[in-house]
């Protein structure tokens, strides 16, 4: 097994700051396409540096409409998820239309213990995997279904009334099926205002440095309606059951070999392909102070994907 030096060869950035006259955007563009995801060091950095670079680095935002607390100048800078729960590993928001290209992370306040973010490669995910889960991710498309209220809707594209979300949402139907359906989506839109949508997509995506799997698996096959909030399910396109043993192969089995847990030191920046890296985090206790901003990049998105940023959001 690699070493994390070994592992962290060519992806790590020393910078006194992080303005992008002192970062070679090129450099780091050519290290995420080749290696999945770096680490910029800039001790003396702060969240304000940490916003101007995604500002430089995203062709837009994507606004998350959880319930994340604003950090930075816009919305666009939120903390990460609230709590001190593990979090499995995922690909942001890749269980909806929205998804961004590029998921980044600040440290502000390191947790002194755990904590850590974990990163896993999609790449050596889809090799490490047995060859009938390899199959089945093949062979079928994931639906994932989603209810969310009116609150994270309307936090996330900054709207209000129903009527525009629908008008979004058409208009990005329209979208997949010009680029011949590789995505799909349908949508109702409840009479207090809740979205239920169902996302279709496949897990596996095809990146210069190979094919990954990169989706998120965490998810029941049917929503546990017991908790408030939002509610993602998920499903094969055929309606069966992603069955415990595959989740878990990819969650836990190699999901836990695979994963580098990155300790946070205050200045630090993570930035991650999010078509081929998964993230995730380790349990804590007490003080962590981490910043989540995602966007997207053209450069890195997936020629089959449909290029939604034009539809949703922008820099402010
Ligand atoms: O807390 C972390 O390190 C990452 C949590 C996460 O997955 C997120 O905020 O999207
Ligand atoms: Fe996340």
């Amino acid at each position: 097994m690699a070493t994390l030096e070994q592992r962290l060869e060519d992806r790590v950035f020393e910078v006194a700051s992080l303005a992008l006259d002192s970062l070679d955007c090129g450099r780091l563009r050519a290290a995420i396409e080749a290696k999945g995801w770096v680490l910029v060091r800039a001790p003396a950095a702060d969240r304000v540096g940490f916003e101007a670079l995604c500002r430089g680095l995203f062709d837009a935002p994507m606004i998350h409409g959880g319930r994340r607390p604003r950090t930075g100048i816009s919305d666009a800078v939120q903390t990460v998820d609230p709590g001190e729960r593990e979090i499995a590993p995922h690909c942001e928001y890749a269980y909806t239309p929205f998804r961004p290209d590029l998921a980044a992370f600040h440290c502000t306040e390191a947790p002194t213990r755990a904590g850590e973010t974990t990163l896993v490669d999609g790449v050596a995910l889809l090799d490490a995997l047995a060859p009938q889960a390899r199959a089945d991710f093949e062979a079928q498309d994931l639906t994932h279904d989603n209810e969310v209220p009116a609150i994270g809707w309307q936090r996330m594209f900054g709207i209000e009334d129903p009527s525009q979300l629908a008008a979004k949402l058409d208009a990005m139907i329209e979208l997949f099926a010009a680029r011949g359906g590789r995505e799909q989506l349908r949508y109702r839109i409840g009479r207090d205002a809740t979205l239920w949508f169902r996302y279709q997509g496949p897990a596996i995506v095809p990146r210069a440095r190979g094919r990954a799997f990169a989706t998120s698996v965490g998810f029941p096959p049917t929503p546990d309606r017991t908790r408030p909030g939002k509610h993602t399910w998920l499903r094969f396109a055929d309606g069966s059951v992603v069955d415990d043993s595959l989740r878990h192969a990819v969650l836990r089995d190699h999901g836990e070999r695979l994963a580098v847990a990155h300790r946070w030191r205050p200045g630090d920046v993570l930035i991650a392909d999010n078509w081929s890296v998964l993230h995730g985090r380790r349990a804590f206790v007490g003080a962590r102070e981490i910043d989540a901003c995602f966007g997207y990049a053209d450069w890195l998105r997936p020629p089959d994907r449909a290029p939604v940023r034009s539809l949703l959001w922008a820099w402010s």
